[in-house]
């Protein structure tokens, strides 16, 4: 792997495609999630769950502006518009995912949907034209619905059978235009959003447990298949960081933080290490939870480890052995302790950008493996002023400091190779629904009710980032200590 680092963007075909029903693709999870504007910021609760009954009456809902993410940003259309202007800025890189239900409308089919094929290609080959290295995420929260219906998802090992048909199909189809791959957007959020991260409804029979299992051999599957197939190709992991602080030096709160600091980082554990922890399956055991593991696949994870490891960070909570006892606050799909220490963005993440030089200096002593940062960003409120301008001086302070606080990590010896910020142009906020939460570095003109001219604005923030990577796309960068 090429010690170049990568500066650029991410996205994901849900939340700026739209064409939801276009050339043949199939309906996926992301198109009957409803939007939530109304969520209160301080609980999640309702967030992360969805009923089957609300699930079958969105397949025959035809008011699109509920489900914002079905018209996205027309970005299925408007792509070289698009791409053009993130070239814009000086990537050299663009994280994009595919819609899997584009490829194989149901899940079912044999081979992929020529349409399909043909537009990612065309996608790809547009990205290069323009310099940027394409990184590629196979499911982004957008698998076939009728996986999710037939099957409950990857809690039954057909969907994982499914998923590595996929990824195979990908892998012949863009094979000589994708070098790097991701397998599951944050792989571990099926514990905190089932629906949309792995097609589970019915979250009895752990069947959470079982789904992360047949998500994690399916990794490395399709590790051992990508490596047999396109040399030189490189499969990566995704996982959220989402650290937390004991509230307080009580022992008691400093092992609530231990716990959730382990569980957030169990599947990069098993996807760079190769096996499950010691502490998971004590956790297992004690639990009696058996995992559906079938012969192979404990040698599958020991043999197909991941060749690097991504993730996306945008804040950090607290956690208490009494949670009840403090104020809580928000966070991506979670919600945690509130720290008093730090301030918090509108939608009420706690903004902590030497959480993510923590992290980096964590997960580089962890697992020795080059990092990629392919999600960092601020959702925030943007107003366009009487001459067009988007002054999101907000944003440039956010990302600044988490830059910095990468360059720091990289100088205390970690081996970062490349920051993607989330998202480049205003997209379709995976939490929530809105437009109006925006992270791009280009203004979208759509407002949440889905009114709107589409019509794209580069904000103050594309011209910061455009001379940002101008003055750091240097070789040596970020430099060593
Ligand atoms: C991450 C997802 C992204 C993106 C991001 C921001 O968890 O991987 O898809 O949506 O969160 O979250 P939101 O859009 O809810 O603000």
């Amino acid at each position: 792997m090429e010690d170049k680092f990568f500066w650029g963007g991410a996205m994901a075909a849900n939340q700026v495609e739209g064409a939801w029903q276009s050339d043949g693709k199939g309906i996926s999870v992301a198109d009957v999630i409803p939007a939530k504007p109304q969520l209160s910021v301080t609980d999640y609760k309702g967030h992360t769950t969805i009923s089957s009954d609300t699930v079958r009456a969105a397949m025959t809902d035809r008011n699109d502006r509920l489900y914002p993410r079905r018209d996205g940003i027309d970005h299925y259309h408007r792509y070289k518009e698009d791409l053009a202007l993130l070239a814009g800025m000086g990537f050299s890189m663009l994280r994009v995912s595919i819609a899997w239900s584009r490829m194989f409308p149901t899940g079912a089919e044999r081979e992929p949907n020529p349409k399909a094929v043909a537009h990612y290609r065309s996608v790809f080959m547009e990205m290069h034209r323009l310099g940027m290295e394409p990184m590629v995420t196979l499911s982004h929260y957008e698998m076939p619905l009728a996986l999710a219906l037939t099957y409950n998802g990857f809690a039954n090992r057909t969907v994982m059978d499914a998923f590595v048909r996929y990824a195979a199909a990908c892998f012949s189809s863009f094979g000589d235009l994708v070098r790097y791959w991701l397998g599951f957007n944050e792989i571990d959020s099926i514990f905190r959003h089932p629906f949309t991260s792995a097609g589970i409804l019915q979250t009895e029979n752990n069947a959470l447990y079982a789904g992360l299992h047949h998500q994690l051999t399916a990794s490395a599957l399709v590790t051992k298949i990508l490596h047999e197939s396109i040399p030189n190709a490189k499969m990566g992991v995704m996982t959220t960081i989402l650290p937390a602080y004991p509230r307080t030096p009580d022992p008691r709160d400093v092992e609530s933080a231990l716990v959730h600091n382990s569980h957030n980082l169990l599947c990069a554990d098993v996807l760079c290490r190769g096996k499950y922890p010691p502490l998971w399956r004590e956790h297992l055991a004690r639990d009696g939870i058996t995992l559906p593991v079938l012969d192979g696949d404990e040698a599958l994870l020991q043999e197909h480890t991941a060749d690097y490891l991504s993730f996306s960070y945008y804040m950090s909570l607290c956690t208490a052995a009494e949670p009840e006892k403090y104020a809580s606050t928000a966070g991506n799909t979670i919600f945690g302790v509130e720290n008093p220490t730090l301030p918090k963005s509108e939608w009420g993440w706690q903004i902590d950008p030497l959480g993510l030089k923590l992290s980096l200096l964590t997960l580089y002593e962890r697992y020795e493996k080059p990092l990629y940062i392919v999600e960092n960003g601020l959702g925030a409120h943007d107003t366009v002023t009487e001459d067009g301008k988007i002054h999101d001086f907000y944003r440039v302070n956010y990302l600044e400091a988490h830059i910095r606080a990468m360059e720091e990590a990289a100088a205390a010896g970690a081996d970062i190779r490349g920051y993607l910020a989330w998202a480049p142009i205003d997209c379709v906020s995976a939490g929530t629904g809105q437009m109006s939460k925006r992270y791009g570095f280009v203004y979208v003109d759509r407002a949440d009710n889905g009114s709107g001219s589409l019509r794209r604005i580069p904000k103050d923030s594309y011209l910061w980032y455009r001379d940002y990577i101008a003055l750091h796309s240097v070789p040596g960068y970020p430099p060593k200590s």
